[in-house]
């Protein structure tokens, strides 16, 4: 089977844009790939954090996991530090990875920029080291992500094929190795409809955990009243009618396209129901279906996370699978970058 990887930040709370660009689609994987999910708890130290959110973090994290529609009898689903050899890999990578790749990251230069260029940390800066190591750790064939992870996982390919350049092939071979690639090149999954979902107070900015202002996105936890009043104060326009494909309109795109999403109608039937629409019409409408869509994912998490002595068994199973695959790439890399093996 070919394998699927992919992660979440515990970082705040998981919204609308987490779930649409990435844990809907995985949920779709599950059935046809070997599929490991992961809580990427390492990923969440980088910027500033409060220590003591992030195991309850990280517990909610693998709770909407599950509520969302992933099954533990198919998928694997660990704690990112409960597996050393995402960070013993990403050293290894990191010897192999130019800075000025790095530099060019734009999701480093934003975030630094809002840490402050100088404050902004060193881990922050290898972030797309670790993610590479998270995904070629397990030899994934796919990455399933939003757009904004497009230029990692790009980087991920990149790194994947250096290394095979500078230690696969023969030179692993008169090592005592195989031979041949250490790693699969991964590509990204990423969903048609989903794939950036922006803020509701800025049809230009992606919907994010880190925005200051909570009424910018729908937490998957949000209450139904927090909702209606969200999408009853979010941005929109004073154009006539609704439509998809009007560039001027961002917000009306980003709105429709939600909407089409969680109400799983296509995009031609939102556009013919929508396009005499008012936003009176149209705003309880899409609140009405959030409500309806969200609903049952919370009614799930809520019994999970009343379970927490299964939570950390399904953690725990999670985690010593992906030891177990990792360990073999982790053989592979010692042997290939020429380590004295322990006797
Ligand atoms: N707005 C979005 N639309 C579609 N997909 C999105 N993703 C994130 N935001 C959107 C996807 O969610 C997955 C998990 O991302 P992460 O935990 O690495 O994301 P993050 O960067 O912490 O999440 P945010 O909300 O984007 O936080 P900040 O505030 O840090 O910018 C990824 O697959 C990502 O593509």
């Amino acid at each position: 089977k070919k394998r699927v990887v992919s992660g979440v930040q515990p970082t705040g709370s998981i919204h609308l844009g987490n779930y649409l660009g990435a844990i809907k689609n995985w949920v779709a994987l599950q059935d046809t790939y070997e599929t490991l999910f992961i809580i990427v708890d390492c990923h969440a130290i980088t910027l500033r954090y409060d220590t003591h959110k992030l195991g309850k973090a990280t517990t909610d994290t693998a709770a909407l996991y599950l509520a969302c529609g992933i099954d533990v009898s198919k998928a694997s689903v660990f704690v990112q530090s409960h597996v050393p050899a995402h960070t013993q890999l990403m050293w290894l990578l990191s010897a192999s990875t130019p800075i000025g790749w790095l530099q060019k990251m734009t999701q480093f230069k934003e975030k630094s920029r809002k840490e402050g260029a100088e404050d902004a940390s060193v881990a922050l800066f290898t972030y797309p080291d670790l993610m590479t190591a998270d995904i070629l750790l397990y030899q994934s064939d796919f990455v399933p992500v939003g757009e904004d992870q497009k230029q990692h996982i790009e980087l991920a390919r990149e790194i994947a094929q250096r290394v095979n350049h500078l230690y696969g092939g023969r030179k692993w071979k008169k090592l005592g190795g195989r031979g041949g690639s250490l790693f699969k090149i991964p590509e990204p999954l990423i969903p048609q409809a989903g794939a950036r979902v922006m803020s509701l107070t800025d049809g230009l900015s992606k919907m994010s955990k880190s925005a200051p202002s909570d009424q910018s996105r729908i937490n998957l936890l949000d209450s139904k009243d927090l909702i209606v009043d969200k999408i009853k104060r979010c941005k929109t326009d004073s154009f006539a009618g609704l439509e998809f494909d009007n560039a001027e309109r961002p917000e009306c795109k980003n709105l429709l396209s939600v909407y089409q999403i969680v109400s799983g109608k296509t995009k031609e039937e939102v556009t013919e129901e929508c396009k005499d629409m008012s936003w009176g019409t149209f705003k309880p409408l899409l609140a009405d279906a959030l409500i309806e869509h969200l609903s049952p994912i919370q009614a799930r998490y809520q019994e999970i996370i009343a379970e927490p002595a299964y939570l950390d068994k399904v953690l725990s199973e999670g985690a010593d699978r992906a030891a177990e695959l990792g360990d073999v790439t982790m053989r592979n890399m010692h042997q290939a970058m020429g380590f004295y093996q322990r006797r």
